[in-house]
């Protein structure tokens, strides 16, 4: 066992503690390596945690076999949305911080007893987090995402969920100081476009953790009677802070993930410096204020203020996030043509390694995260259409389009990418670990439509064990849809298996993979190397590939524009 960890954290380094990265030509050294594998590694056990609850989950809401009882299934989907959205997603975004840090700059890790602290806060908090959802009992509740005031939620809960924000701060130190040693004494040096967008999200994530601070401490002091009454409003406001704020670090720390990755097995080229840094800045201003969408119904907040923030303010969010959805596959296309690689519209596209799990994890993550999570997060987010999703199962929909396409499968290739290049790892199957992102994006991609249509032309709600009965004293049934939530729990068991192919493959390779040398690129590095050679500047390769692309998505996306419009007319009839 401890040969086992040591072999696992051991790489040939020279003197200093450095080696040359075979696929990426960075040099990489052992402390930040080491620290990348440890929260890496610890973010995978979350997700296990975390997908073992969203099988009990699934096959709760799939009402023909209603695994869960009624009163117990607030605690199983509490561990499912802790483990998997908060601590598989930051344990995670840790390790990306220091791979965007101090791996693209090729610098140690600094205060490495800091990085150790803040993962040991984090695990321990995390372990007591988990322990209060779970044993939850009597009038105490479980805390579902949100804990929100008044429920009777375990004070315990509140104390841990702030130590984790604290936790997650000083696991981020090391991140921040390596931006200040880099920048001391050069200040106008530029830092590389993924460093660029590691530190905007590590900006965004000091707001999230604020706000968070402020929201979980208002309810604590409110638990142990400093303060006799809370006001709920105030509380739902300081808590999307953090509930949203996560979701923008996620964003952004895919959105990094895709510049990287895609650079690096697909040989993309970032076709403007200006252009996709300006749309990070863009985030810096704008994507907080997106928060404001949690809030549309709530009576406390005035029209105008609903919709100048998730409308007007939001959409210089949504304009960025359009910017970068061109940048990344027209970096991808220029830099496939310049390296000669397929002609026609798509042959850069048809061309790519699709074998590669890494490749195609990132491609799916892109696609399905643009398509699926973010055309529906703008049409959701908008104060009328919001009227036929909020609290819905379609809304369910929408965060699993982001969070568990997007995000979880950017992070499914950088997981693989780590096995390969910094454990030095073969797969143990490489047709398996082929398998994976296809398996898992397509059955997720499939439960996840079916969330929505069952939210929205149903009206099958969220956040209940069971749905498809009369509601009471009244005439609406949505009985209808019992059929279709046997689709859904299919598919999410489907998606539940890919998910276990992944860690099997993951695990599998860390333990028995075979070894790569040194110098082997495990058939990473992309035709023709890091660097388009010889060819074309960047500005003379074409993108109308690119281009067909975003028309493409433009027509879905006027389409469902439409369509939600339309069937939110459909309901005006209800109660005449
Ligand atoms: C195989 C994959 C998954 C399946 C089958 C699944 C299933 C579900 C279902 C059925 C619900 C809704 C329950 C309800 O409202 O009654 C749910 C909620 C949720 N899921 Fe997933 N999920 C999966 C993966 C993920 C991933 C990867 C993430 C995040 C990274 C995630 C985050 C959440 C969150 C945040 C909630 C909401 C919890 C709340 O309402 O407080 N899920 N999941
Ligand atoms: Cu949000």
């Amino acid at each position: 066992m401890v040969q086992l960890i040591r072999q696992l954290f051991d790489n040939d380094y020279d003197d200093d503690g450095f080696r040359t990265c075979s696929v990426t030509g960075l040099s990489i050294h052992r402390t930040a390596e080491n620290h990348v594998k440890l929260f890496g590694l610890t973010a995978v056990i979350a997700l296990v945690i975390g997908g073992i609850f969203a099988l009990t989950v699934a096959l709760t809401r799939w009402e023909l076999i209603g695994l869960v009882p009624e009163a117990d299934y607030y605690r199983h989907l509490s561990m499912h949305a802790w483990n998997i959205l908060i601590f598989w997603m930051v344990f995670m975004e840790i390790a990306i911080l220091y791979v965007g840090g101090p791996i693209v700059l090729g610098r140690r890790l600094p205060l490495t007893k800091v990085a150790k602290a803040g993962w040991t806060i984090m695990v321990a908090s995390a372990i007591s987090i988990n322990y209060f959802m779970w044993t939850a009992s009597g009038a105490e509740e479980a805390p579902l995402l949100t804990a929100y005031v008044p429920l009777n939620i375990p004070t315990g809960f509140y104390a841990s969920a702030i130590l984790f924000l604290v936790g997650a701060t000083v696991a981020a130190l090391p991140f921040f100081v390596t931006i200040w040693q880099e920048k001391r004494g050069a200040a106008t040096k530029t830092l590389p476009l993924v460093t660029f967008g590691a530190f905007i999200t590590s900006i965004i994530a000091v707001q999230a953790i604020l706000g968070g601070i402020a929201a979980f401490s208002y309810a604590f002091i409110w638990k142990i009677g400093v303060i006799e009454t809370i006001n709920t409003g105030i509380y739902r406001q300081l808590y999307w802070m953090v509930g949203h704020g996560t979701q923008q670090i996620n964003l952004l720390a895919m959105i990094t993930v895709w510049y990287f990755l895609t650079h690096v097995v697909g040989g993309a080229v970032v076709v403007s410096e200006k252009v996709s840094r300006s749309a990070f800045v863009l985030y810096l201003f704008f994507i907080n204020l997106g928060a404001a969408h949690h809030l549309m119904v709530d009576p406390g907040v005035s029209v105008g203020w609903r919709i100048f923030n998730t409308s007007y303010a939001f959409y210089g969010a949504a304009f960025a996030s359009m910017i970068h959805a061109f940048a990344i596959p027209a970096g991808l296309e220029a830099g496939r043509r310049q390296r000669g690689l397929g002609g026609g519209l798509f042959g850069w596209l048809t061309s790519a390694p699709w074998k590669n799990p890494v490749f195609s994890a990132t491609i799916f993550s892109i696609i399905l995260f643009g398509f699926v999570g973010g055309i529906t997060g703008v049409l959701m987010g908008q104060l009328q259409l919001n009227m036929t999703w909020h609290n819905t199962f379609a809304t369910v929909g929408h965060f699993h389009g982001t969070v568990a396409l997007g995000t979880t499968l950017a992070f499914f290739g950088l997981v693989f990418f780590v096995i390969k290049t910094m454990f030095r790892k073969e797969f143990i199957s490489g047709t398996l670990a082929t398998l994976v992102p296809y398996f898992y994006a397509g059955a997720m991609g499939i439960a996840t439509l079916v969330m929505m249509y069952l939210g929205i032309l149903y009206g099958v709600p969220r956040r209940t064990s069971s749905v498809v009965r009369n509601i009471p004293g009244t005439e609406f049934s949505i009985s209808a849809a019992a059929p279709l939530m046997t689709i859904f729990g299919i598919f999410a068991v489907l998606a539940i298996l890919g998910g276990v192919l992944f860690v099997l493959v993951a695990v599998g390779s860390l333990l028995l993979g075979s070894r790569l040398e040194t110098g082997d690129d495990g058939d990473l590095r992309p035709d023709g190397g890091l660097e388009p050679d010889g060819g074309q500047p960047v500005h003379a390769a074409d993108m109308r590939g690119t281009f067909t692309l975003c028309l493409i998505f433009m027509a879905t996306f006027v389409v469902l524009y439409v369509l939600n419009w339309f069937l939110l007319t459909q309901l005006w009839s209800i109660g005449a």
